[in-house]
């Protein structure tokens, strides 16, 4: 990530993985400075000696993001930053942001805004109610109009958006038959949940070589670049990852965010082979129910354990309980496979594997 904001983290004390809180904030370009963990408390999340003392530590630091990894009710939002004069977001903020680096197509631009309109609406309902827009720094961007009209503004633009989406998708069909066939290399997605190692793997792959121009497909994902493996090329699609617990508002966006996949020619679905073996089962089952959900069924499907540098399970446990899940839940030709992306080891055997499972239409036109 080229520009990196500084940004700390403050967590709840109950079992949340603070490995993925900090995997999402560093995927929405943040440097974590510090991680705080706290108790829900009344009436601003964070306690108020807290609070004092991240002013006291932070307050000077200019561009600075509290990210609380939590749902935060509008008094809460509005409560930190007052108290700290920090910018505030909360996790569906957060995640909004990393959908808005992938979104490629209008549409998915239009869904991520919509979501992102109506998760701030109650809380600029709550500064307008307070009459303090404007007294608050980078807080909810532009804090111009300090009045009701800015919350009609947002209205009107929500209306606006909803409408433009009705028109997307009446002529969404015509806009897939003219997709076919672009660049004439195979496409491969590169999804899986975050922190597995999906944008190590992708570094790898896309290393030294030219991200294919802004003006490609307008509905590619801006993560797409071209790669070499195994000697032939290809262009790899970073994905935005999959995310336990999306909030249900954002769903449509999360799906719109998503679509490159659909129009891969083969997906490569990593996980993480270090984490326990429960996780390991639970990821691997929801990743296939969301690549089922957003229509990838019959494409070739690399199922790709990673960090096999770092895991101390077994190796052939992994194996057969990934084989089980696989065969079990994904319609449509798949293989299984171990790399480290970090150390490059298995790579090359991934390329060898892609290039046998691809259909012979996509190999043929890139010869
Ligand atoms: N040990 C080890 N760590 C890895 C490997 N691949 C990625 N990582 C680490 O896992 C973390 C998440 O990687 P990243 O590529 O950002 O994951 P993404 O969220 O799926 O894009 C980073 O700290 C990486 O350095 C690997 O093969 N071995
Ligand atoms: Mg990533």
């Amino acid at each position: 990530m080229s520009t990196s904001r500084q940004a700390i983290l403050i967590v709840p004390r109950r079992e949340v993985d603070w490995e993925e809180a900090e995997g999402l904030a560093r995927t929405a370009g943040y440097s974590v400075i510090d991680i705080i963990p706290v108790r829900r408390h009344n009436p601003f999340y964070v306690g108020r000696g807290k609070l004092e003392e991240i002013k006291n530590t932070y307050g000077d630091s200019g561009d600075l993001t509290i990210i609380v990894f939590d749902d935060l009710r509008p008094r809460e939002a509005y409560g930190i930053a007052r108290k700290t004069d920090l910018r505030v977001i909360d996790r569906t903020q957060l995640i909004l942001e990393i959908f808005a680096l992938h979104a490629g197509s209008r549409e998915a631009k239009l869904q991520i805004e919509l979501a992102r309109l109506k998760h701030e609406l109650p809380l600029i309902r709550e500064v307008v109610n307070k009459r303090k827009l404007g007294e608050l720094p980078g807080f909810l961007g532009p804090g111009r109009y300090a009045t009701e009209s800015y919350y009609l503004m947002i209205r009107r633009r929500e209306a606006r958006i909803r409408r433009e989406l009705e028109e997307i998708r009446k002529r969404r069909a015509l806009r897939r038959a003219s997709r076919a066939r672009r660049l004439g290399l195979p496409h491969i997605a590169i999804t899986g949940y975050t922190n597995a190692g999906k944008t190590t793997l992708f570094n790898v792959l896309t290393h030294e070589s030219k991200p294919v121009g802004p003006n490609y497909f307008t509905t590619l994902s801006p993560k797409s670049k071209r790669g070499i493996l195994g000697g032939r090329e290809y262009v790899f699609i970073d994905t935005v990852g999959f995310i336990e617990d999306i909030p249900p508002h954002i769903i449509e966006a999360f799906y719109a965010t998503l679509e490159e996949i659909i129009y891969a020619d083969a997906v490569i679905l990593v996980y993480d082979s270090t984490r326990s073996m429960e996780i390991v089962k639970r990821r691997l089952f929801s990743g296939l129910r969301i690549l089922a959900e957003i229509g990838v069924s019959g494409k070739p499907l690399l199922v790709v354990a990673n960090k096999i540098d770092a895991t101390n399970g077994n190796i052939d446990i992994l194996r057969s309980l990934a084989g089980e899940i696989v065969s079990e839940e994904y319609e449509g030709p798949w293989r299984l496979h171990f790399i480290s992306a970090l150390r490059r080891i298995g790579v090359d055997e991934l390329g060898d594997k892609i290039w046998e499972m691809l259909p012979r239409s996509t190999v043929k036109s890139t010869c």
